[in-house]
């Protein structure tokens, strides 16, 4: 397979390949299902600047007419921002939609594949999915997780969203052999709020020695990624009693209307910024600005 047939890398990213500068994959189902316009585009963009001005140049992905981006112009951002047609695209719609020629936002899971293609080690995201509350039932566990288990990328996030089953989550990423790492914290943060009341693996106190253990992890031939989780800043933290009050309402909200599959993520985020009056989508934006800021220091560590 010759890479270019499929892939196109924005000129600010070919350039930073070539002369081995630190990239950071950012995804692009959080632009188009994950917050409302016009919050989506203005985060995207922030989230970029906020890559560069921590001396990292910014790789968003995502899937326009069948070609697997790797850098949009802010044209494209907004067409993912401002279209409500543009696809959830999770790996198993990814041959699809390129074969197809449809155009789509990518999650986590296939963020991942891409930026393995172009061979980008560090991925800023807000949260993972993870195992859905029910999953027991409903059998809903997000394929990002398997990602983790298989592509080597590092992802930075603030933990698996709070909407999910965090116990669960983490027994799932045990299983997978997906090391879970802390940063400056012993506790899994749960994207919201700082705290969960699980422990991570291992806390890390420096991006240096986070690129450290990805060199080793791979070095080793030991497939898969690794997941950074970094607390929102607490002065931007929500309290875990009233998210919590929130999330189980819009929880039953999404029961009581049958919510399921690739829909209920994005429902349920919605939802809750609803009920705590746009105070969960401040916390949002503001753990996506932290996490960016961290995967560019662990991405000039780590120059793949
Ligand atoms: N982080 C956020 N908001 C989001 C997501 C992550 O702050 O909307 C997206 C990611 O793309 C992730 C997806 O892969 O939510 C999870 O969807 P699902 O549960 O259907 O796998
Ligand atoms: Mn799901």
């Amino acid at each position: 397979m010759k890479l270019n047939d499929y892939l196109d890398i924005h000129p600010d990213v070919e350039d930073a390949i070539k002369n081995k500068l630190p990239i950071v994959a950012l995804e692009s189902t959080i632009i188009s299902h994950g917050m409302p316009y016009p919050n989506n585009i203005e985060t995207a963009i922030m989230v970029e600047d906020t890559v560069r001005s921590n001396n990292a140049i910014p790789a968003t992905i995502a899937i326009i007419n069948g070609r697997l981006k790797v850098g949009l112009t802010n044209k494209e951002i907004d067409f993912l921002a401002t279209n409500n047609k543009v696809r959830k695209i999770s790996r198993r719609d990814l041959a699809i939609a390129v074969s197809k020629k449809l155009s789509g936002s990518t999650t986590v899971a296939s963020t991942m594949i891409i930026a393995n293609l172009a061979k980008i080690a560090v991925f800023a995201t807000g949260g993972i999915g993870g195992v859905h509350r029910g999953a027991e039932k409903t059998f809903d566990i997000s394929a990002d997780l398997e990602e983790l288990s298989k592509t080597n990328v590092c992802v930075v996030c603030a933990g698996p969203k709070a909407i999910l089953d965090i116990g669960l989550t983490l027994e799932y990423l045990e299983t997978k052999g997906v090391p879970v790492i802390g940063y400056k914290t012993s506790e899994l943060p749960a994207f919201y709020s700082s705290k969960s009341g699980f422990n991570v693996d291992y806390r890390v106190d420096a991006a240096l020695d986070i690129a450290e253990i990805l060199k080793t992890k791979w070095d080793l031939s030991i497939k898969g990624g690794v997941l950074v989780t970094n607390p929102i800043p607490i002065a931007f933290e929500l309290e875990l009693v009233m998210m919590n009050k929130a999330i189980n309402e819009a929880i039953m909200e999404a029961d009581k209307e049958k919510i399921i599959g690739k829909e209920i993520t994005p429902y349920l985020l919605s939802k809750v910024n609803e009920l705590t009056e746009g105070k969960s989508l401040d916390a949002n934006i503001k753990l996506i600005q932290n996490n960016a800021a961290l995967a560019a220091k662990i991405a000039m560590h780590y120059i793949k």
